[in-house]
Order: structure tokens, then sequence, then C-alpha cells
């Protein structure tokens, strides 16, 4: 019986925790642009480059990964001048992003089309797009899966302009956790009113 109360605290403790809150099996991922001390990607986020939406046709595609000179901590950042980046997750089955931000530093005009300059979050249940400023300045940007449901994709867009240091909370899917402790639960039900020999 001992057995069956802690799952069912166990259940309880899943149910109230929900998504987006500080949990033990959360892991944290962060694209910073650098592998093993070298300019690179991580493997866990997907890029894929095209040309901004919001610029004419035919526009050039120009991105790179270097340092930023007037921000050293930053160290390896990606420079999209212009371009669109358009981020996917590759993640094990059965896991699902809570939390997404992006530091982003915008240089050059954004007032002929404040829609060049911004990031896109894609979430099951909608998305969010924020416009950055062009202040010179690093600004954080973020959304939690309250606002938009689980996300799915992050897209980064600028004429000219630096990115840096993408970070996800991912969990397991809560459905999934909530239906596993469930067969636990009957499982050990099963087993304390089996009648014994
Ligand atoms: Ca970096
Ligand atoms: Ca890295």
């Amino acid at each position: 019986m001992l057995r069956l109360s802690f799952l069912v605290v166990a259940m309880g403790a899943v149910i109230v925790a929900g998504p987006g809150a500080a949990r033990a099996d959360m892991t944290i991922y962060v694209e910073d642009f650098e592998e093993n001390g070298q300019p690179g990607c991580d493997p866990t986020f997907n890029h894929q480059f095209t040309a901004s939406p919001y610029l004419k046709p035919g526009s050039p595609v120009y991105w790179e990964l270097r340092d930023v000179p007037s921000s050293p901590e930053y160290g390896t950042a990606l420079l999209l001048a212009p371009a669109q980046d358009a981020i996917s997750f590759l993640l094990p089955p059965g896991q699902e992003v809570v939390y997404a931000s992006v530091d982003a530093c915008m240089w050059g005009s954004s007032s002929l089309s404040p829609e060049n300059y911004s990031v896109d979050f894609i979430g099951c249940d909608g998305s969010l797009r924020i416009l950055l400023g062009s202040s010179l300045e690093w600004e954080t940007v973020e959304v939690s899966s309250a606002e938009i449901g689980p996300i799915n994709e992050i897209q980064m867009r600028c004429s000219e302009g630096f990115f840096d240091n993408i970070t996800i909370h991912v969990i397991p899917d809560p459905s999934l956790a909530i239906l596993l402790l469930a067969g636990l639960a009957i499982s050990c039900v099963g087993a304390v009113v089996r009648p014994r020999r």
C-alpha cells in the first residue's frame, strides 16, 4: 500500500508542476555557435537558411558564424546579413519544448520594414512575433508554452545583426508521463488487491 501511496503522490506532483515550472526532469539546450572551441552548430538545433520573406525576391542570402567585435563575452555568434534562419529541434521522441529564448543584437535601420527584424516563435497552439530594436545593444526575447503551446520552431531574420544563445527548456511530454504513471498505478493496485495464497 505504501508503494501505491507513493505513486499517487508522484502523479499529483506531475500534474501540479505543469509545463514551464522548474523541475528535475527538465533538460536545457543552448546553441552558442561554438563546438569544441571552434565556430560550429549544436546537433540538437536544425538550422535552415533562406531569404527573408520581408525583402524583395532575389535578395541575397548571407550568413556566417563569427566573433562579435563589440561583445567578446558572446564568443562566436550567428551573423545574418541578410537572411532568415528557421530552427527546429532534433529531440528524442516524447519530449516537448516548454520555453525558448534568443539573444539578438541588431544594427541598420528597421524603419522601412520592421518585420524584417524579428523573431517568430511557432508553437502547437499559436505563434508569437517579437520585433527587434536596432539599438546595437543585445536584447533577449523569449516565450513559454503557456503562451503558444509546446514550441516547434524559432524563425530569426534581419538585414544585419547577430543572434546567439538560442535556449530551449525540454521536458518529457506530460501526457505521456501521466499515462505511464497511471499504468504503473493500475499494475500496482492489481498487485495489492490480488488475493494471497
Ligand atoms: Ca556564442
Ligand atoms: Ca555549442
